[in-house]
Parts: structure tokens; C-alpha cells; sequence
């Protein structure tokens, strides 16, 4: 018998593969459609562990509905703009282009070596003119129908490199390449209104009923509606000026016990005039910073005016007015009401300043006027010490506050929208060029249609820091198309998470003369299966999400939701390692528990995500030759449900070779058997319907471990017609698992065309009825023993086999039973 020799099977059926674009998708197939997608990579260089899990879930789906008789279409491509390559180009003095399609084919034969069931006709780079110049065309549509504007925003500005730095590329609020103390700068940006979208994005959530509920409930959060109160404290004199509040909890207004301006609020600035104290306290709030969480952690500081306003609901109450450190001006009103019993924020401040803390909702059975301890309660509960809210539940309590407020004048129910616009600007070369050109006199104009792609220029220097586009020595300067005076072409690109918003709508279409055809697309769209790693579960899920509903908004698409079903897959994950100094250890470098340079033991650290600082990872390239693909397949799939994290091991990957060995050992020793073999015959069955069940599910861990019992139990099996039979099915059944050894047992079967195009094979239905159960042995109503029975075996069969249990000889101790209850194939019921 042969051993199974990977390197030569994976290389050949790679190829055949390859030459007769097996897995081309076809638009015009009259069988149903299924697309089914994983996250592009960006071409960083080579894949890792990551990318294939990523792929081998989406592609055993893949050739699984494929043999299911869907036309399927499961294309690849590349995420290909963006800093990695401008860095690359300033480190190593290549080209980000050239360092962009270098890496891509790089990536694209380890993808191939893998064995992905991939559509390579439809592949693109997001950095190719033509998909560019088709995102130009649609960011033009956005900018004709109101969707796209320009506003002055703050960038991080590195003084020293004379650039603007990303978000991540501050780090402690110095910049990453020069460390020198980055700037706030306002600078003219574009950005789309996805806050038009924010009530559609947020109510479509609930359709996507096959979504995570955990990435659904972070796009909530993410898009974070707030319904709420705004309104107006009137002055008690001598202070003359009212203040308003936006409350998202005016169930509490009766537990209000001050209000609180920020330090650049009118109020705070009239307070100052003249007064030193007040002054210099403002100087001391305007030194924090003012980021989110720069305000939660700072310490609470406030200054007492020594001006009251008047509680809405009853004049004689009279409310402190402070000046907080914790309030901003940007943020709602700038103003709000304190409310310490049932906001952190607000009862810290309280017991700083001796504030009165006026509990107002129930938590449980408290129901005390005056609030104990430190921690507020922000629970539900019934209102309490509230007058005509008593009793009502917080949105009850809320609602009626509202309709209160709106009778009274004196306030209006408002939403709040957390999310804003989305700035798409970047001061960067390697990007979307933004297809406008700046007027003096005609403003911002749309290059036209036919002069677009806006082309990157190709000569461009990496050497001095700032975007090269803008100190190019010709690319920028063009005549307005409108009224042909010199001008000047918008230097920014665009954030390459617009590449990634459309990139699955151009896989479905991709004519030449536009960016997509409807019809088409709406063959495809929505994509059954999305898969890829939760770190997109907000911004460019939900960005696609959005980018789809501005083009249906627009009328270029009918569809709403880009993602039917989504699936996000777990890190994987690896052992660490620290050398007796303290430095990080990769895998290479250790062997039995030693250092191989220095021969000194080493510590084992914590189970980990791989990642280059930790030095834990590894490169499945050489996995992949070692021990083939089918193996470094069946490993991804085997030890973890998909959702959690994967533990890279050793021995992990030595099983699962030894796995596929064993397949072979099968596949390879076939002979027609004779005779029946009932029990394979209904447990081949079973696992049909199983492995069928959890792919669908994408529960890969447990259909191989039903794969495992199949195969336990075929070798285990005398020859017969039926373990011939299970050992032909094994095949098709492993096949989007392990496609390589299914190919090759296939063809030396001596079948015709390829297991790939095979269907899956048939369930017997009969075969599924259990014919065996379980029935429970009870003894005075305790469980005493099971039995495992012939189903719908007669009631004296069960009862003289319940009887003869040890167990129940020993509790009658001798004695007869004075009843016997038998439920038919589930219980007997002794009564002693
Ligand atoms: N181009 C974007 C992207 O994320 C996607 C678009 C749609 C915005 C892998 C590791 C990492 C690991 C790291 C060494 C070993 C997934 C292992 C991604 C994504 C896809 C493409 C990574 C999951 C996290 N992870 N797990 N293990 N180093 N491109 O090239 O980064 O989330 O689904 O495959 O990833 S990407």
C-alpha cells in the first residue's frame, strides 16, 4: 500500500484546478446562487495562521454548497491600498506599488498552494486603476446627490515630520516615526453623511438575524441612539441667564441636586469676568485633555458660582450651578443636570462637593430618600420620591417627563445620535485619488466622468516625510474643467475602508464601463456568508453597510443589506517563550525546553494570539510543505469551535497528517465487499446528514469529530457492500474539508470528472430512525441504572430486564417489588 504523498497530489489537482477554472462562478447558471466571502487580505507580505483559518472555513462552505447544486461564487482579491506599503516605500526605497504586486503574488500562490476553491477570473487589487477610477465615478454619484461634503476637522499633526499622522501612528501622544508632541490642526476634509443612514443602520440590525447578536449589540452601540430631554433651567436671581441641559435620563429630573457648565460655556465665562479663583479654575480644566477617556479618568473638579436655578417642577427648589472639568462644550449643550444617585460621574462629584443624593429609582426594595454609598444605581426600578412619577417605570417615567416638558415650553424630547460623519480623508500617496479639482473661482469642481481615472502619479519620492502628492512638480496643477483657469487637483486620498466598502458588490459585476451592473449584482447580492475576524465588527461592517444604502439610496442598487449571514472566527493562538534574560523566544529558536544558540532553559509564557512582538508565530509556509495542504486544512478545522481561539501545536498538526494518512490507508485499500453491515450502513448515514448539518452551521470541530467516528468505525468493519459503500461516500463527505486526497481517490477509483463537481452525497431517511433508546431505571422514583433497549421492545422484555439489574437487586435487597410502571421505550418505575 502507498503512502499518500501530498507535495505531488496538492501540486496536481492544484492544477487541474487551475486550468479548467473549476470554480469560475457563472452569472448566467440556472441553478441557485450562493456567495460566500471571507475579508480580503491586505498584501502585507505573506499569509498567516490567521488568513488561513479565515479561508478554510469560508472555503469548506464553499465546495460544500457547491456540491449541494448551488452555482456558488467565492472570490479573492486584495485590500491594496494604505500606510503598510507607503511605509515599506520610505524603509526599503521601493515603489508602494511595486512592493503592493509583489506581495500579491506572493500571497496568491500560498493561497493557491492551500487549495482555496477560489474564482481567480474575477480577482482585482483595490489599488488597480480600473477599480479606482469605478470608486471615483461612485464617490462622484455620493457628492451629486448630497452625501459627500467638506468641513474644516482637526488631524493629528507631527511638527517635526511636517505630516498628518493616523490615529494609530500616535502613540502616547507623540508621533510613532519622530516622537515629537503631535499638534491638533483644522484642516478642510471630506466626509460622507452616514448619519443620514443612522436610523435605517441601526432598525436593518434587527433583520440580520444571522448575525453574532454580540456584533450586532457593538453597531448599536456604535451608532448609539439616545432619546432624551433637552430643556431650560430658569435663574434664580440675582443670576439672569437660563441654562440648557440635554438629559438621556429625565426620569431622574426630581433627583437633580446641581447643574454643571464646562469651563467654556457663556455662564463659566461670565462667572470669570473679573473674579481671579474662578479664572484660574477655568485655566486648570482647559489643561486636561479632552479626549473621552482622558475625561472619565480624570478627577472630578468643580468651582461653585454661587448662582442657583430653579428646579422645573417646582420653583422652590434650587439647584447649584458649578463649573466642571468633566462637562464639554462640544458635547450636547454643554451643560447638564446632576443626577449623583444614578450617574457615577455625577454622585463622585457629589461626595467630593457634600452635594445632596436624592434617590429617585427603586434598586429592588430600596426605596430610601437619601442615597448610601459610593456606587450610583443605574438599573430599572420603579420611580420613587418623584410626585407624579411614582410608581411608573424609567420609560414611562421618561416619556412622561417629555410630554410634560414639551406642554409646559420649557423643554423637547430630542435624539441623540452617537455616531458621526465619517471622514474619509487622507493626507496620504497610496490611496484613492479624490477625483475633485479646486476653483478659485468655481469652487470645488468633479473631475468629468471621461477623464476619470484619476491616475496616481508614478514618480513620486519617499525620502522627506508629508504627502508626496502635494510637493509634486506637475500632478496637482490642472485647469478647471469648468471654466479652464489653472487650478488645483485635491491632494488627500481616500481611507482605504471605502476600497473595502464596495470591493463584494464589484466581485458579483465587473464591466469595464461602470462600476458595476445592477442586474447582475442583484443575482448575487446579499452575501450569503460573510466570514472574517471580529476587529471589523464595527467600523467596516459597518461602513459596508452603509456605502450599500447610499447606493441604493441613489438608486444604482436594490439592495439594503450587504451581508446576509455573518460569521466572525476566534485568533490563533500559540505558546510564548522567554529566553533566561527575558527575550521574547520564537518557536524555531527552542528545542526540549531550551534555548538551541545558548543551550539555556527557557520559560514558558502565556497561550497567546500570534503576533511578531510576542514572537509566537508561525509561518504556515513551510507547514504547508511539510505536512500538505489537506493536513494544515483538517487542523484549522478540528480543535476549536470556529468562534474561539485556535491553539496552534505541534502535536495539533501531526494528528491531523496522520488523519489524512489514515484516510488514505482507505481510499487506497478499497475492494468490493459483499454482505450487509446494517450498523456502518445507518452510522455512514447519520454522519452524511451531520457533517451536512454542522457545515451549514459552520460547526467545522463537530463534523470532524463526527468524521473521526466515521472513519473509527469503517476500520474497525469486516469487508462488506456497505463498508465498501461508507469508504466511496467518505470521500465526497471529506472532500470540502480535504480536497486533495478526495481528487486523488477519486480519479484511482476510476470515476469521471472531479469529486469537486460530485454531488454530495444522498441521506437515506431511513437510516436516521434510531432503533436503539435509552430507558431509565427507577427505583421509588430515584435513578437507579439505564438500559439500552431495542426500540418498541415488548413491556415483560423491559420489565425482566429492569428487574435483573444489579443495581435494582441490590436496593430490593430480596424483596418483591409491590408495583412495576413500564413507559415504553423511556422508563421503568420499581415501587419497593
Ligand atoms: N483587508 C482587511 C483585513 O483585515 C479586511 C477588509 C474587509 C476590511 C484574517 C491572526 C490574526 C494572526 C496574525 C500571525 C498569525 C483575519 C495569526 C482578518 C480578516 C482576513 C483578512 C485575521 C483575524 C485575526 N488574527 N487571527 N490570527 N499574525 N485584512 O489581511 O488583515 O480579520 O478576516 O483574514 O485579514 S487582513
Amino acid at each position: 500500500m502507498s503512502r499518500f504523498n501530498a507535495l505531488k497530489a496538492d501540486a496536481h489537482w492544484q492544477g487541474v484546478w487551475d486550468d479548467r477554472k473549476t470554480f469560475a462562478a457563472r452569472d448566467d447558471s440556472a441553478k441557485p446562487k450562493s456567495y460566500v466571502l471571507e475579508m480580503f487580505p491586505y498584501p502585507s507580505g505573506k499569509i498567516h495562521m490567521g488568513h488561513v483559518r479565515n479561508y478554510t472555513m469560508g472555503d469548506v462552505l464553499a465546495r460544500f454548497r457547491r456540491m449541494r447544486g448551488f452555482e456558488v461564487l467565492h472570490p479573492m482579491g486584495w485590500d491594496a491600498f494604505g500606510m503598510p506599503a507607503e511605509n515599506a516605500a520610505m524603509e526599503r526605497k521601493v515603489h508602494p506599488g511595486a512592493w503592493t504586486y509583489d506581495n500579491i503574488a506572493a500571497m496568491k500562490a500560498q493561497l493557491k498552494r492551500l487549495g482555496f476553491a477560489l474564482d481567480w477570473t474575477r480577482e482585482f487589487a483595490t489599488c488597480d486603476p480600473e477599480y479606482y477610477g469605478h470608486e471615483q465615478a461612485l464617490f462622484l454619484d455620493l457628492y451629486a446627490s448630497g452625501l459627500v461634503y467638506r468641513r474644516d476637522s482637526a488631524v493629528n499633526w507631527d511638527p517635526v515630520d511636517m505630516t498628518v499622522l493616523a490615529n494609530e501612528q500616535v502613540i502616547d501622544g507623540r508621533g510613532w516615526r519622530s516622537g515629537a508632541l503631535v499638534e491638533k490642526r483644522k484642516l478642510n476634509q471630506w466626509f460622507l453623511k452616514i448619519t443620514q443612514f443612522a436610523d435605517e443602520l441601526l432598525g436593518g440590525l434587527g433583520a440580520l438575524e444571522a448575525w453574532p447578536d454580540k456584533v450586532r449589540l457593538m453597531q448599536e452601540n456604535w451608532i448609539g441612539k439616545s432619546v432624551g430631554l433637552q430643556f431650560r433651567f430658569k435663574p434664580v436671581a440675582p443670576f439672569d441667564s437660563e441654562i440648557e441641559v440635554y438629559s438621556t435620563r429625565p426620569d431622574t429630573i426630581f433627583g437633580a441636586s446641581f447643574v454643571a457648565v464646562a469651563a467654556d460655556h457663556p455662564v463659566a465665562q461670565a462667572r470669570a469676568a473679573g473674579d481671579a479663583e474662578a479664572t484660574a479654575f477655568i485655566k486648570r480644566c482647559k489643561a486636561g485633555g479632552t479626549s473621552a477617556a482622558e475625561v472619565e479618568t480624570a478627577e472630578k473638579l468643580g468651582f461653585d458660582t454661587g448662582w442657583r436655578v430653579a428646579h422645573p417642577f417646582d420653583a422652590d427648589r434650587e439647584l447649584p450651578v458649578y463649573i466642571a472639568n468633566f462637562v464639554l462644550m462640544d458635547y450636547g449643550t454643554g451643560a447638564v443636570m446632576g443626577v449623583p444617585a444614578h450617574d457615577q460621574r455625577d454622585l463622585d462629584f457629589a461626595r467630593k462637593y457634600a452635594l445632596p443624593v436624592p434617590r429617585v429609582v427603586a434598586d429592588g426594595d430600596k426605596t430610601d430618600p437619601v442615597f448610601e454609598g459610593d456606587e450610583a444605581y443605574t438599573g430599572p426600578g420603579a420611580l420613587v420620591n418623584s410626585a407624579f412619577l411614582d410608581g411608573m417605570d424609567v420609560e414611562a417615567a421618561k416619556a412622561e417627563v417629555i410630554t410634560r416638558a414639551e406642554a409646559g415650553e420649557w423643554g423637547r424630547g430630542t435624539t441623540v445620535w452617537r455616531l458621526r460623519d465619517w471622514g474619509v480623508s487622507r493626507q496620504r500617496y497610496w490611496g484613492t485619488p479624490i477625483p475633485i479639482i479646486h476653483c478659485d473661482d468655481c469652487g470645488a469642481v468633479p473631475v468629468p466622468r471621461d477623464q476619470l481615472p484619476v491616475k496616481l502619479p508614478e514618480d513620486v519620492s519617499f525620502d522627506i516625510p508629508g504627502n508626496p502628492l502635494d510637493r509634486h512638480p506637475t500632478w496637482r496643477h490642472v485647469d478647471c474643467p469648468t471654466c479652464g483657469k489653472p487650478a488645483r487637483r485635491e491632494t488627500d486620498t481616500l481611507d482605504t475602508f471605502v476600497d473595502s466598502s464596495w470591493y463584494f458588490i464589484r466581485f458579483a459585476s465587473q464591466p469595464a464601463d461602470k462600476p458595476f451592473d445592477k442586474a447582475t449584482v442583484e443575482q448575487w447580492l446579499p452575501v450569503q456568508q460573510y466570514i472574517g475576524g471580529v476587529e471589523h465588527a464595527i467600523l467596516h461592517l459597518l461602513y459596508a453597510r452603509f456605502w450599500t444604502r447610499a447606493l441604493s439610496h441613489i438608486g444604482l442598487i436594490d439592495v439594503k443589506e450587504p451581508f446576509a449571514g455573518l460569521f466572525t472566527q476566534g485568533m490563533v493562538t500559540h505558546e510564548t517563550y522567554k529566553s533566561s534574560d527575558g527575550r521574547w523566544l520564537s518557536p524555531d529558536d527552542v528545542r526540549d525546553g531550551k534555548e538551541i544558540s545558548t543551550g539555556d532553559p527557557i520559560t514558558l509564557g502565556r497561550v497567546e494570539k500570534m503576533s511578531k512582538s510576542k514572537k509566537n508565530t508561525v509561518d504556515p509556509g513551510p507547514i504547508v510543505d511539510q505536512y500538505g495542504a489537506d493536513a494544515v486544512r483538517w487542523f484549522m478545522l478540528s480543535d476549536s469551535p470556529p468562534e474561539r481561539d485556535l491553539q496552534w501545536s505541534e502535536a495539533g498538526i501531526e494528528g491531523a497528517w496522520r488523519f489524512v494518512q489514515r484516510l488514505w490507508r482507505l481510499f487506497d485499500g478499497l475492494t468490493e465487499g459483499t454482505g450487509e453491515d446494517v450498523a456502518l450502513r445507518r452510522r455512514l448515514h447519520k454522519t452524511i446528514a451531520g457533517v451536512a448539518d454542522d457545515v451549514e452551521a459552520l460547526a467545522f470541530n463537530k463534523s470532524v469529530a463526527k468524521l473521526y467516528e466515521l472513519v473509527g468505525a469503517i476500520e474497525k468493519a469486516q469487508p462488506s457492500a456497505d463498508r465498501t459503500a461508507a469508504i466511496r461516500a467518505l470521500a465526497r463527505i471529506v472532500a470540502p474539508m480535504c480536497p486533495h486526497i478526495a481528487e486523488e481517490a477519486w480519479a484511482a477509483w476510476g470515476q469521471t470528472g472531479l469529486i469537486a463537481d460530485a454531488p454530495w452525497p444522498d441521506v437515506d431517511p431511513a437510516m436516521l430512525v434510531e432503533d436503539e433508546v435509552t430507558i431509565a431505571i427507577q427505583v421509588n422514583g430515584k435513578l437507579r441504572d439505564t438500559l439500552v433497549m431495542a426500540k418498541g421492545a415488548p413491556k415483560d422484555t423491559v420489565e425482566a430486564a429492569a428487574l435483573a439489574s444489579d443495581n435494582v437487586i441490590r436496593m430490593l435487597e430480596g424483596k418483591t417489588p409491590k408495583k412495576v410502571i413500564v413507559v415504553p421505550d423511556r422508563l421503568v418505575n420499581i415501587v419497593a
